[in-house]
Order: structure tokens, then C-alpha cells, then sequence
């Protein structure tokens, strides 16, 4: 297989939702990948940060293959020998009473959302059919009908209505719209992403986080964190809740979504945590899928988890991120092509100096790959460099000098 034949392929058998940067990968390995005429790259996206523990490392793809060749899927109509190990370790590991699996991010969203409105009208006494769930402007919690329903990025919702109702869409970043929101009737949850990830990797105050979570707690509305994007190391800590800011205070939410790096990117696997009185809402029958809490995901999710700790993957990634910020703000000093950078971790964004509809983002990332780094474009002017975790410094100033050489020879 060629490059332009895969690409060709692509172009006349699939649908064309995705627009991709011109580029085939078919190997990878640790924080790098190789197209099919053996050009090697940095991966500067990590799968959108599911390749936290780099591409194919070799403790998950072991656990991988140990469990394919065993047991595979036995749907939940039966017990299997891993789930319950599982559920044991993922609920210590980030400590909450209960875990609910699933697969994509998408269902853990949507997981969450069934889990808050039923909790809303067993527990909290919620007219039915009135509970109103409070989400931000920019937001991004994946492409459901449900969940594209709160969004407000056309291109996500233009006419896939009808719309589901029950959001009431707020400001983010913003404790005074929240504390408004929450006095109108029939709230019962606030879900929130602790840096938005979509909308250009926004990073809010530092006592945002906290402040919201305190809101929730005295209006008794549950603080639901999507930490899909921004969970297991990328922005520094475990949890981007752990403390999202120099200055931050911890907040445990009621409800923490997972997904994407909980299998390091091997396979499909998210998960809901809470404790007892809200995950207990859920009855036998009430809600489920064929694959979550599958023998394959939950060895696969335990290896990618092992893997976080062992490598100290949340405090290289504090490390790296600094340092690359820092580096990035020489070149935002430097040179008018960008115009800041803002991050938190290895999950960071430059702006480049031009207006959101301009191709110059995409031709500076097209001018990137040509000198072996990958990295994508987010709303047309704004570019992400999100590594995998297992990054060494050494490789990181070796991006740096091929982020210099690019803006060198680059002309807008
Ligand atoms: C695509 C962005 C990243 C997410 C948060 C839930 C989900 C996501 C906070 C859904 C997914 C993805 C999906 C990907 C593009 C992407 C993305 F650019 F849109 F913002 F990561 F940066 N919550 N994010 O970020 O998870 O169902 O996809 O497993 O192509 O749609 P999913």
C-alpha cells in the first residue's frame, strides 16, 4: 500500500466526515509514527489524546493479545473472571464507590446524562420529564443526537434535529451565569469539561473548577466532569480536576466521564464513576451495551492505567508542558505567525496570526509534517500540540527545533 492509494481509497469508498492533513500512518511506536514509505513523524494530536502511553506500548498491546487469544466478549448476561477486577481497580484508582462501562466517549456522556436525570427524579423529586441539565457555550462531549442538541457549533448540529430538549446552555468560564443558571427550576446537573478541548483548548480560571463544584453542591445539583480529553495525565495531574491551575483546590465530582486514553488507544473503552446513592439510580434492565465491561477492555484498561503510574506519566507531562509553553512564548515574542500559547500539561494551543476562515494554520501544519511533525488544525486558526505522555525532554526540544525551522521558512 502507497500513500496515494490509501488516500484515494479513502476518498472514493468512505464518507467524507473527516477532512484529514495529507498524511497515511500505518506504524507506530511511543511518541512516533511511520507512513507507508517509512517517513517518521512526531504525533503532535496522540489520537486526540488516547495515545497518552504512546503508540503501541508494549504492556497494553501485551495484555491486548494475552486476552484475545482467552476470552473476548461474553455480553453482560453473563458474569466474566475480569470485570469484577476491574471495577475494583478503576473505582480505587481514582476513588469513587462504582463504575458503570462503556465504550466510546460518546456513551459515557450519554451514560452520564440517563444517570443524572434518573437521579434527578428518584432522588431529588424532579417533576418527570422537567429535569434540566446545565452545559457550556463551545462546548464539545461528542455526536449522539442527544449531545449534539447542546452544541453550538453548526457544523456538529445543522439539520440533525429534531433536538433533544433539557439543557440549558451557559457561558464557560463563568461562575455568575452558573449561579444564575442554577436558580431556575428542575437543574440537576452541571456537565462541564475542565479545560474545553474542541473549542481551541481553553483553559479557564484557576478557581473556576472549584467554585463551580462548590455551586453545585449547595444548590444539591451534581457536578458532572467530561474528562474524556483532559483525564488520565494529559494536563499534568491525573484528573485536570485534581487541580486545574497552579493555585487550584482538588474537586472530586459526582460523576467523572472517561475515555479515550483509558485504553491508551488500543480499543474503544470509557466508564462513569460514582458513588453508591447516585450510580445506584440504575437498575438491572435500564441501561447497558453488548461490548462495555467486556474481558478485552477491562485487561486493556488496567494495563493503560498501570502504565500512567508506573511511568510517572502526569508529572512528565507537568514537566514537558512547561517547557514547551515556554519555548512556545520565544516564538509568540519572536515571530507575528503566532500570536499566544495557553495549556495546561502537554494538552496546549497556539494561535496562529490570522483570521479563523484563513487556510494559514492548515498550510503551517501541512509545512510541519514536511519536516516530520504532526499536528492539526481546530477552528481554522488555532493549532494543538498534544505529544503522547511517554515524551522525553530531549525529544520535546527536538520538536521545538522543528516547530523553529518551520516558522523560519514559512510565509504566510
Ligand atoms: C472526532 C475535538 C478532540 C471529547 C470530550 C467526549 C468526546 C470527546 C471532551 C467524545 C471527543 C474528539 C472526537 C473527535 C475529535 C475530538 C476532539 F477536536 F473534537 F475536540 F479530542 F479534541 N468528550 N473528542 O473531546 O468521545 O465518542 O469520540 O470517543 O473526530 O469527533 P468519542
Amino acid at each position: 500500500m502507497t500513500s496515494k492509494k490509501a488516500i484515494q481509497l479513502e476518498d472514493k469508498y468512505g464518507a467524507h466526515n473527516y477532512h484529514p492533513l495529507p498524511v497515511v500512518l500505518a506504524k507506530g511506536k511511543g511518541v512516533h509514527v511511520w507512513d507507508p514509505e517509512g517517513n517518521k513523524y512526531f504525533d503532535f494530536l496522540s489520537a486526540y489524546s488516547a495515545v497518552n502511553q504512546g503508540h503501541c506500548h508494549p504492556k497494553i498491546t501485551q495484555a491486548l493479545t494475552d486476552q484475545a487469544s482467552k476470552l473476548t466478549l461474553t455480553s453482560r448476561a453473563f458474569y466474566n473472571d475480569v470485570l469484577g477486577e476491574y471495577e475494583q481497580y478503576i473505582t480505587d484508582y481514582f476513588g469513587f464507590d462504582k463504575v458503570l462501562p462503556m465504550n466510546t466517549g460518546a456513551e459515557g456522556v450519554e451514560t452520564a446524562i440517563k444517570i443524572c436525570r434518573k437521579w434527578a427524579y428518584e432522588k431529588k423529586g424532579i417533576p418527570e420529564q422537567e429535569a434540566q441539565i446545565v452545559v457550556c457555550e463551545n462546548n464539545f462531549h461528542g455526536r449522539t443526537t442527544t449531545i449534539i442538541s447542546f452544541s453550538n457549533d453548526p457544523d456538529a448540529k445543522k439539520n440533525f434535529g429534531p433536538y433533544t430538549p433539557g439543557f440549558v446552555k451557559i457561558a464557560y468560564n463563568d461562575t455568575n451565569a452558573l449561579e444564575e443558571a442554577l436558580q431556575q427550576p428542575n437543574i440537576a446537573g452541571f456537565l462541564v469539561e475542565p479545560i474545553q478541548g474542541e473549542a481551541g483548548v481553553v483553559v479557564p480560571d484557576d478557581d473556576y473548577i472549584e467554585k463551580a463544584a462548590t455551586l453545585c453542591k449547595e444548590n444539591d445539583i451534581l457536578f458532572i466532569a467530561d474528562e474524556i480529553q483532559t483525564g488520565i495525565a494529559r494536563t499534568g495531574q491525573l484528573l485536570a480536576v485534581d487541580g486545574n491551575g497552579e493555585n487550584a483546590a482538588a474537586v472530586k465530582p459526582d460523576m467523572l466521564i472517561l475515555g479515550k486514553a483509558l485504553s491508551g488507544g488500543t480499543y474503544p473503552v470509557s466508564a462513569v464513576l460514582a458513588d453508591h446513592e447516585i450510580m445506584d439510580v440504575i437498575k438491572p434492565g435500564q441501561h447497558g451495551s453488548t461490548f462495555g465491561g467486556n474481558p478485552l477492555a477491562c485487561k486493556v484498561a488496567m494495563a493503560a492505567l498501570e502504565v500512567v503510574k508506573e511511568e510517572k506519566l502526569a508529572e512528565n507531562a507537568h514537566k514537558l508542558g512547561k517547557l514547551f509553553r515556554q519555548k512556545m512564548q520565544e516564538f509568540v515574542d519572536k515571530h507575528d505567525l503566532f500570536v499566544n500559547v495557553r495549556g495546561r500539561g502537554l494538552l496546549n494551543a497556539v494561535v496562529i496570526n490570522d483570521i479563523p476562515d484563513s487556510d494559514t494554520a492548515w498550510r503551517f501544519c501541512v509545512a510541519l509534517k514536511d519536516n516530520g511533525l504532526l499536528a492539526k488544525p481546530t477552528h481554522g486558526n488555532i493549532i494543538r500540540f498534544a505529544p503522547p505522555l511517554v515524551m522525553t525532554e530531549k525529544e520535546l526540544l527536538e520538536c521545538v527545533d522543528i516547530i523553529k525551522k518551520t516558522l523560519k521558512s514559512f510565509s504566510k
